[in-house]
C-alpha cells in the first residue's frame, strides 16, 4: 500500500524544496505584478520589483496582504487570470461582513484535490476504503475538498455533508465506512449519538477521521478516538490559501505538514511584522506559489502558531505547524489575561466533562465577567442542590488555575447545549455589542 500520495514532494531534501520554491516564488511573483494592480500597487508603494525577488530569502521584502484587503479587493480585485479560466468559486464561512471568495482554475482545483489525497493517504486511506464526507458541501471548502481529495486516492466516496447524524450513522454501518472527515465538533456529537443509539464501536468500521476546520485540543482528540474506536488525524486549511489539505497530520499525530510545495509558511511577529526564527510563536503566514486563479502572497492568517522542521518518523520532510492555538482574533483578553477556549477545552474534558460547553464574556459595573455554562454527563448529574455546587466550585478552582482569573462556573444537565454539525460556537463574548 502507497505511503504516500506523491512520495517525491513529500520526502524531498530541504535543499531541494528550497530550490523548488524558489523558482516557484519567482515565476509567481511575476504572474501575479503582471495581473493583479491591486497587489502591483502594494508592490510598488514599498519598492519592490519582481525582479528583487531571486529565492525564498528575498520573501520577506514582499508586502503582506490581509483579510482587509481581501474586502477591500471583494470581488474580484485579486483574480489572476480571466474569469473564464476559472471554473469554481469557494467562500468563507464568516458571519461578519463582507465574505471573502476565493476562485479556481481547473489546475487550481487539481492541485487541492491532490493536498487532500495527501491527508486521506496519511490516514492510511486507499481503494480498500470507504470514505465519509460529513464536511458540509457548498461554498465552504470542507466538503467539496476532501470529496476531490478521497476520489483522487481511489477511496470509495459517500458525499453526506453535514447533518442528519441518525442518518450518518446507519449509512457508516450499512456502507462500511472506514474513514470519517468533518469537523472535531461534529465527529464529538457523532459519537454521542452512536452511543445513544445503543451502539458501541464494535459495531462500525471506522479506523481513522480527518478532523478540521476549527481548534480542538489533544483532549478532545482521545475523546474523539475512544467514542468512536479510531485514530483522529488533524487537517488545517483556510478557504483563501485553497481549503483543507494545506497541511495535515501523519501517523506520528504531532502536528501537521504543510505542503510547503505549494505554500510557503512563515511566522511572524502580529504586532511589528517582523519574521521570527523557528520555533517562536507567532502569526502564520502563506505564500501561494502555485496557484494560478487566486494566488496570495504573503497573507497574514491570523492563527497562531509554531513551525518546526524536526524529523517526523513518518519519513516526510514537509516542515510540521503545531496545532493552532486560535487565532489571534479569538484570544480574549479578560480582566487583562489572555485566554484561549482551547484552554477552557483542556481543563474541561482533564477533568472528565464532555466538550459541550459554552463561554460567555461580558462586561459588568466596568469588570470583565466569565461564565463557563458544562454539561455534566449522565454519570455526573445529580438533583441534589449541594452536589452539584461543589463540582461547579472544584471546577472553576481547576479553570482559575490555568487561567490566573475566577470565571463562574455552571454545571448544565446532559444534552442542554446545542451541538455543532460544522464548526461550533464557543464563545459569545456580549462586551462586543456594547462597544
Ligand atoms: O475551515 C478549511 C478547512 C475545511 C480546513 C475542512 C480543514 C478541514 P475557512 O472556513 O476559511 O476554511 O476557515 C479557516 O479555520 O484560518 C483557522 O483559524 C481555522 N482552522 C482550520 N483548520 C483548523 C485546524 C476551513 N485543524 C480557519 N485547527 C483557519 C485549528 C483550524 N483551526
Amino acid at each position: 500500500m502507497a505511503k504516500y500520495w506523491q512520495e517525491d514532494m513529500e520526502t524531498m531534501s530541504p535543499e531541494d524544496m528550497k530550490k523548488l520554491q524558489s523558482e516557484r516564488l519567482v515565476k509567481q511573483v511575476h504572474h501575479v505584478y503582471e495581473n493583479v494592480p491591486y497587489y502591483r500597487d502594494l508592490m510598488d508603494k514599498k519598492g519592490v520589483k519582481p525582479e528583487d525577488i531571486r529565492s525564498v530569502d528575498d520573501l520577506h521584502k514582499l508586502p503582506f496582504l490581509s483579510k482587509a484587503d481581501l474586502r477591500e479587493a471583494y470581488p474580484f480585485g485579486l483574480l489572476a487570470k480571466p474569469l473564464s479560466d476559472c471554473v469554481r468559486i469557494h467562500s468563507t464561512s464568516g458571519t461578519t461582513g463582507k465574505r471573502v471568495v476565493a476562485f479556481y482554475t481547473q489546475h487550481d482545483v487539481d492541485l487541492w484535490e491532490d493536498c487532500c489525497a495527501r491527508a486521506i493517504t496519511a490516514a492510511g486511506g486507499n481503494e480498500d476504503d470507504v470514505c465519509q464526507i460529513a464536511y458540509g458541501y457548498g461554498l465552504f471548502t470542507g466538503g467539496m475538498g476532501l470529496h476531490g481529495g478521497s476520489h483522487k486516492a481511489g477511496c470509495l466516496t459517500l458525499p453526506m455533508s453535514s447533518g442528519n447524524t441518525e442518518r450518518q450513522i446507519q449509512f457508516m454501518r450499512d456502507l462500511g465506512a472506514t474513514i470519517l472527515c468533518c469537523t472535531p465538533s461534529y465527529a464529538a456529537y457523532i459519537g454521542e449519538t452512536l452511543h445513544d443509539m445503543g451502539l458501541t464501536p464494535d459495531d462500525i468500521k471506522l479506523k481513522a477521521g480527518i478532523f478540521g476546520a476549527e481548534p480542538w485540543t489533544e483532549e478532545m482528540r482521545r475523546s474523539i478516538e475512544k467514542s468512536l474506536g479510531i485514530k483522529a488525524y488533524d487537517i488545517f486549511g483556510l478557504t483563501e490559501i485553497s481549503g483543507p489539505g494545506v497541511a495535515f497530520e501523519c501517523e506520528e499525530q504531532s502536528g501537521m505538514h504543510i505542503n510547503e510545495d505549494h505554500f510557503i509558511p512563515e511566522i511572524i511577529d502580529p504586532e511589528t511584522g517582523e519574521v521570527l526564527p523557528e520555533g517562536s510563536v507567532g502569526e502564520l503566514v502563506f505564500t501561494s506559489i502555485t496557484k494560478e486563479a487566486f494566488p496570495l502572497l504573503r497573507y497574514r492568517t491570523r492563527d497562531l502558531c509554531v513551525l518546526s522542521r524536526k524529523k517526523c518518523s513518518c519519513g516526510r520532510t514537509l516542515i510540521k505547524m503545531a496545532k493552532p492555538m486560535g487565532r489571534s482574533d479569538d484570544m480574549m483578553i479578560i480582566r487583562g489575561v489572555n485566554v484561549f477556549p482551547s484552554q477552557i477545552e483542556t481543563v474541561l474534558i482533564e477533568q472528565g466533562y464532555s466538550p459541550n460547553y459554552l463561554i460567555e464574556v461580558d462586561r459588568k459595573n466596568n469588570t470583565d465577567t466569565l461564565d463557563i455554562s458544562v454539561e455534566m454527563n449522565p454519570d455526573q448529574f445529580s438533583d441534589k442542590m449541594k452536589d452539584v455546587q461543589d463540582k461547579e466550585k472544584a471546577l472553576a478552582g481547576a479553570i482559575k488555575t490555568m487561567l490566573g482569573i475566577n470565571p463562574k462556573v455552571h454545571l448544565v444537565s446532559p444534552k442542554s447545549i446545542a451541538r455543532s454539525e460544522g464548526k461550533a460556537v464557543r464563545v459569545i463574548d456580549r462586551r462586543k455589542l456594547h462597544d
